[in-house]
């Protein structure tokens, strides 16, 4: 296999990433052959639903959040056309394959129920609508984390989420079986811990791109598939040659990048810059924190996805922290902050994350972007002046 460019840098090919592009076939089959003996599949879009609860009702899951555009014009028959580009292409894949049979996400067909969440307004109100074409169960949420009611409230909406799954699938949750599930998860948060420390390095022997493609397929591999391709990854990157180039070391922060879309990242490296981190739901929001194995299992599940720094809560001060951290543990030299488009959460919070980072001298480029290819090119510009500056 000859060498990839990625903007300065140089690397050969990481064979373990073929194991992922293999894995999706396999887990297809698994997800149907599963279905066909009576595992109920669960649709999700968001990392505060606890995988651990679904799988200890012997139920699996499958996210369902879109990062394509093709299903977005069928969103925009319904929904108004001036929100998030992630709630339109969700919403028009679900509409597509219930009401034409469409494979634009072949994900859908896959799925008995949707659990949603309760996070920001635009997610809210189109979950309203989805009953008309899949039975939906939407687990609330605080919106105030550190209140000393929210744990209470949180633990009590995990408890009836969890009620609900064992009326779906007729099976109990074991507090055993519940452990054991946080275990899995917690060696796959170490292990993509691992992983992420190895960015650290400088040059860092592997690229947003290799890490993002990847970290897309974490919520649809099962546990074990996802696990096994993390540590076959670790094990050769541990290995690869140092690249022969380097850049300005970017962070990209804010909102998740969903399969499909790579946009940002890919215009980020062809420009030349390295990146080296990614504060976001397919970045470190979604392993950082580990579930404490040493407390009663369902109290430690509400603390640990309380835990999880989304603009949705308020005050977000653990975001504000944990970005300025990642800059100083990955020797971050810019962030890159991303919004998708109407998107205010993410965007009026930017404002925070730039006063406490502008403190330790990393200045920050705000990108706000949808799906669509009309401003690559404006971005390449932005991208190539702010690259410049930090280099
Ligand atoms: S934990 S970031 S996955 S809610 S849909 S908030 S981009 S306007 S996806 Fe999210 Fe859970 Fe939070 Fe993560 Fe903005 Fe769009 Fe809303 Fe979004």
């Amino acid at each position: 296999m000859s060498d990839i460019i990625i903007g300065n840098v140089m690397q050969s090919p990481l064979k373990s990433l073929d194991y992922f592009q293999k894995s999706y076939d396999i887990r297809v089959r698994q997800l149907k052959e599963e279905q066909a003996k009576g595992t109920k599949i669960v649709g999700t879009f968001c990392l505060f639903v606890p995988d651990e609860i679904i799988f200890a009702a012997g139920a699996d899951r499958i996210v369902l959040c879109g990062g394509k555009t093709d299903t977005i014009a069928r969103a925009e028959q319904s929904l108004p056309r001036n929100i998030c580009p992630l709630i339109k292409s969700s919403f028009g894949a679900i509409v597509d394959a219930c009401c034409n049979g469409s494979l634009s996400c072949p994900h859908v067909q896959l799925v008995d129920v949707i659990v949603a969440e309760a996070t920001c307004d635009g997610k809210k109100k189109m979950y309203e609508l989805l009953p008309g074409y899949l039975p939906t169960y939407v687990l609330d949420l605080p919106q105030k984390p550190g209140s000393p009611e929210a744990i209470t409230y949180f633990l009590s909406e995990l408890r009836k989420f969890g009620k609900y799954l064992e009326d779906l699938t007729g099976n109990t949750i074991r507090e055993e079986e519940l452990k054991e599930q946080i275990s899995s998860s917690n060696e796959t948060r170490r292990l993509l811990h691992r992983l992420f420390d190895l960015r650290r390095q400088n040059p860092p022997p592997v690229t947003g791109s290799e890490i993002l493609r990847v970290m897309q397929k974490q919520s649809f591999l099962s546990p074990d598939q996802f696990r096994e391709g993390i540590r076959q990854l670790c094990d050769e990157v541990e290995h690869r040659s140092p690249p022969s180039g380097s850049g300005p070391r970017i962070m990209i922060s804010g909102c998740p990048m969903s399969a499909g879309n790579t946009k940002i990242s890919d215009i980020v490296e062809q420009k030349g810059g390295v990146i080296v981190v990614e504060e976001s739901c397919t970045g470190t929001r979604s392993f950082w924190e580990l579930v404490d194995e040493n407390k009663e299992p369902w109290t430690a599940l509400a603390e640990r996805y309380l835990k999880i720094p989304c603009a949705c809560m308020t005050p977000n001060d653990l975001r504000i922290s944990r970005v300025v951290d990642l800059a100083k543990r990955f020797h971050v030299d810019g962030v890159v902050y991303y919004t998708l488009s109407f998107c205010h959460g993410y965007n009026i919070e930017r404002l925070l994350v730039q006063k406490a980072l502008k403190k330790e001298n990393v200045p920050l480029l705000a990108i706000e972007s949808d799906y669509g290819d009309s401003d690559i090119e404006q971005i390449g510009v932005r991208i190539d002046a702010f690259l410049e500056m930090v280099s």
